[in-house]
């Protein structure tokens, strides 16, 4: 049975994907670890604090729990990461190292580190991004994560840990808020509409980026995760995409819903970082692969969002 480590489990991420991984393997067989564990999440029994930099302790966790597995979604994300560059490539570089180096001294089954669609940058196609293609990253965050992936594939190749990893989008999610990335705004729009107040956007109307509901995004992983090892071509990144949104594209489905929806426009450094991603991603090697295949669209995802949101009244952006 596999016993399961999640780092950054109270993370936006990591709170839906712990909480999946609870269901499907059991509470007593995930440990899950944040440097600031939450005070609530009572179905997770064994919620402990853990600086993914302090190596000594990230590997007596993995003995004293016999750990097989490691989920490490430790980091900070893009647009917090250009105002602490250094501290940025710290979590984000020797955090991955850690667990690498955890995984191949205990030979762990395998580990799942998530990459994004920060690789790429100015000189990369924008539509329909191929999974190889030109990757010059000008983020700090970008930056890790490419390096990020080249050490997930030299890990493989080199000591044949079994490491899988995603090329997220930006992710939409209504139980956890997002953690200082770029494509935030596009769930803040959501709890602003619900509060029945105007969003001020910090990208341009029509600026497209690639999304995922979060439910699929989870689903992804898993399966990833569950997918044959022979089946996988990949071990650097997989491209991985739901739909392209722009703020634009957002506010006139949220309308279907509060048609006085209002939303003002005040791009700021964040827009120049949205710019130099994709539009939109090719993710037919994931679909070929290991049977990718996303359920939402922008306007069945609009609908969960904003019945989930005014459920549980969370309006307090
Ligand atoms: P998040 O910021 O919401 O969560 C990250 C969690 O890591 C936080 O709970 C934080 O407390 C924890 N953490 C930070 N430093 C730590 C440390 N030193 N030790 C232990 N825990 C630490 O981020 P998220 O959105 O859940 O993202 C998770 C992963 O997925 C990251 O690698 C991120 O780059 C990647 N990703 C996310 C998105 C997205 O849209 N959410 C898109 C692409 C990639
Ligand atoms: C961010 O905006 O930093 C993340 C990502 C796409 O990696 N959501």
């Amino acid at each position: 049975m596999s016993r399961i480590l999640i780092i950054g489990a109270a993370g936006q991420i990591g709170t839906e994907l712990t909480e999946q991984l609870a269901l499907q393997y059991g509470n007593d067989n995930i440990v899950a670890a944040d440097l600031n564990p939450p005070d609530k999440q009572p179905e997770i029994r064994d919620y402990v604090k853990l600086d993914v930099l302090d190596k000594k302790a990230l590997t007596d966790l993995v003995k004293q729990h016999q750990i097989t597995e490691i989920y490490n979604l430790a980091a900070v994300l893009s647009a917090t990461a250009e105002q602490i560059p250094e501290k940025a490539w710290n979590i984000n570089m020797n955090g991955l190292f850690n667990v690498l180096e955890v995984a191949r001294e205990f030979d762990l089954d395998k580990v799942f580190w998530p990459s994004s669609i920060a690789v790429f940058g100015e000189s990369t196609p924008k539509t329909d991004t191929p999974q190889q293609t030109v990757a010059e990253p000008s983020t700090v965050y970008g930056i890790s994560k490419l390096a990020g992936e080249r050490w997930c594939e030299f890990y493989h190749r080199k000591y044949g840990v079994d490491v899988r990893s995603i090329r997220y989008p930006g992710l939409i999610s209504y139980k956890a808020l997002p953690g200082g990335g770029t494509t935030d705004y596009a769930v803040d729009i959501y709890y602003k509409a619900v509060a029945e107040k105007p969003f001020t956007c910090f990208v341009n109307a029509d600026t497209r980026l690639p999304m995922m509901f979060m439910s699929d995004a989870v689903r992804a992983t898993i399966e990833l995760m569950q997918a044959p090892a022979n089946s996988l071509t990949v071990r650097s990144s997989y491209n991985l995409t739901g739909f392209s949104l722009s703020p634009e594209d957002a506010a006139t489905s949220i309308r279907r819903h509060y048609p006085d929806f209002e939303v003002r426009y005040e791009p700021d450094y964040r827009e120049q970082i949205a710019r130099s991603w994709p539009q939109s991603i090719d993710d037919s090697i994931a679909r070929r692969d290991w049977g990718w295949k996303h359920e939402y669209d922008l306007e069945k995802m609009t609908d969960v969002m904003l019945r989930e949101l005014s459920a549980s009244k969370v309006n307090s952006v």
